[in-house]
């Protein structure tokens, strides 16, 4: 799509977005917060990754639409793409998640412009000099297409390795253009676009630590020399191995006080129930007591289309539901729930029975896996459930406890043993031994029922 027609796209979905803020105001005397509406009311925007090719599912496209204030998508601005060959830039999917949020009133992140991952091979393959005009091409082609439309640019995207050293990441930009590749492309990309904040953005550098260090000294030495950056991305992908750290809010203001905005870009926690709510709200209150942290973006809607949907680490389950975690994050944004919605686990309901079962990975070894599925009531008391739970087809089951299975090739039906009653809002679960036969993919939980 040219320029001018996105300018032509832009104009024409104003007079929509005028339509649904005045919807909204309709109904916010009964109308729950939101996400997105109790973040504004702290001054900040909370987000969520976007993936073009589900937003054609309703459930999915309304509670995008109802909860979040911004978008990043997921893959569809990176640059394999994008660009896939030298010079042809294909924005189609990329377009479909612009329009959209912008028919919604929602801001765009954009991701990623310079980054060693899902870059194609011709970019790799160049010398020097050819990579480095493609690098500056490839900023001035994304950027003056979004021109005026993206909130925020990840300019460069994990150029430091992990571990203790403080090195920049081997990469066909690091190999060959050195360290000045970063400082050329924030340039670039000031000019190609001067009103979108300009971010570092990367992983394992949410609490203070070698890395973290590192990406802090440059761009302490970025702001003393004038290199354009306005944000530092912190991606808070969390789980057992990389909890959310104790310094997070101190390495939030300390970046802060070098004069650059933090953003909280791809936040996903590993887990379920009270304690992944819990690290949710250490997460939210990090961001809220540093002021110059001026939004949140969860990296993804719902459980089921995460990248690591085996670990639940969202918000949304794969049914669409409220988790606890969302009551938390909600909470800690000082936004208070509709006592009517069937999604808040404990709220009196309209009696409906229903349940949501979650999947974890509790213990993992070279031949084998143990897996639990926590059953959780939804608004209404029940007094039993069924969950189905589909092994990838090399893995079988060699045991499973607090639940009773029934079998049908890989398909294994459990319903309760001693469990079946749950208060509303209350949890159980049920565990099993997989072995797994060379396959270590994670099974499939279906939709819960309750009776
Ligand atoms: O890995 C998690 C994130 C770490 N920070 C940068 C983010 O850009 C990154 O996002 C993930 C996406 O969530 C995944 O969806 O980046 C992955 C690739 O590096 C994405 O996975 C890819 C798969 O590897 C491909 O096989 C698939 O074709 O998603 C592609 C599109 O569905």
């Amino acid at each position: 799509m040219s320029m001018t027609v996105r300018r032509l796209t832009r104009a024409a979905t104003a007079g929509l977005v005028a339509a649904a803020a005045l919807t909204a105001a309709a109904h916010s005397a009964e109308a729950a917060d939101t996400l997105g509406s109790a973040a504004a009311g702290q001054g900040r925007y909370f987000g969520t990754a976007v993936a073009a090719n589900h937003l054609g599912e309703a459930d999915y496209a309304a509670t995008l639409d109802r909860e979040f204030g911004s978008v990043t998508p997921e893959n569809e601005m990176k640059w394999d793409a994008t660009e896939p060959s030298r010079g042809t830039f294909t924005f189609g999917s990329a377009d479909r998640i612009v329009d959209h949020a912008q028919s919604q009133g929602m801001d765009v992140r954009g991701h990623t412009l310079v980054w060693h991952s899902q870059l194609p091979s011709w970019v790799s393959s160049l010398g020097a000099s050819d990579l480095r005009t493609a690098m500056n091409d490839h900023i001035n082609g994304l950027m003056g297409h979004y021109k005026g439309e993206i909130h925020s640019w990840d300019v460069v995207n994990e150029a430091f390795q992990d571990g203790g050293s403080g090195a920049r990441r081997s990469s066909p930009f690091q190999d060959k253009l050195g360290n000045g590749f970063i400082e050329e492309a924030f340039r670039t990309a000031r000019a190609a676009d001067p009103a979108a904040k300009l971010c570092y953005n990367d992983y394992n550098t949410d609490g203070v630590n070698a890395k973290s260090n590192a990406v802090y000294d440059m761009v302490e030495d970025f702001k003393s020399r004038g290199v354009p950056i306005d944000c530092v991305g912190f991606q808070s992908h969390f789980n057992s191995n990389s909890p959310v750290p104790s310094d997070y809010r101190q390495n939030l203001q300390r970046f802060a006080d070098l004069g650059v905005d933090v953003q909280i870009t791809e936040l996903d926690i590993e887990g379920s129930g009270s304690a992944q709510a819990a690290d949710y709200t250490k997460v939210v209150e990090a961001c809220l007591a540093v002021s110059r942290c001026t939004g949140m973006t969860v990296w993804g809607v719902t459980d089921k289309y995460s990248w690591r949907s085996g670990g639940t680490p969202l918000l949304f389950d794969g049914n669409y539901q409220e988790k606890p975690a969302y009551d938390a994050v909600l909470s800690a944004l000082g936004g208070s729930g509709d006592p009517g919605d069937p999604g808040d686990p404990g709220d009196p309901g309209d009696g409906t029975l229903s349940c949501t079962a979650t999947y974890t990975r509790t213990a993992d070894w070279s031949s084998g896996y143990n897996g639990q599925v926590t059953i959780t009531a939804g608004d209404e008391p029940i007094s039993s459930w069924t969950a189905t739970v589909t092994l990838p087809a090399q893995q079988s089951v060699s045991s499973l406890w607090n639940g009773t299975p029934t079998r049908s090739g890989n398909v294994m039906t459990v319903r309760p043993s001693w469990n079946g009653t749950l208060a509303a809002g209350a949890s159980t679960s049920f565990g099993f031994t997989v072995a797994k036969n060379g396959s270590d993919a994670a099974p499939a939980v279906g939709t819960c029922t309750a009776s």
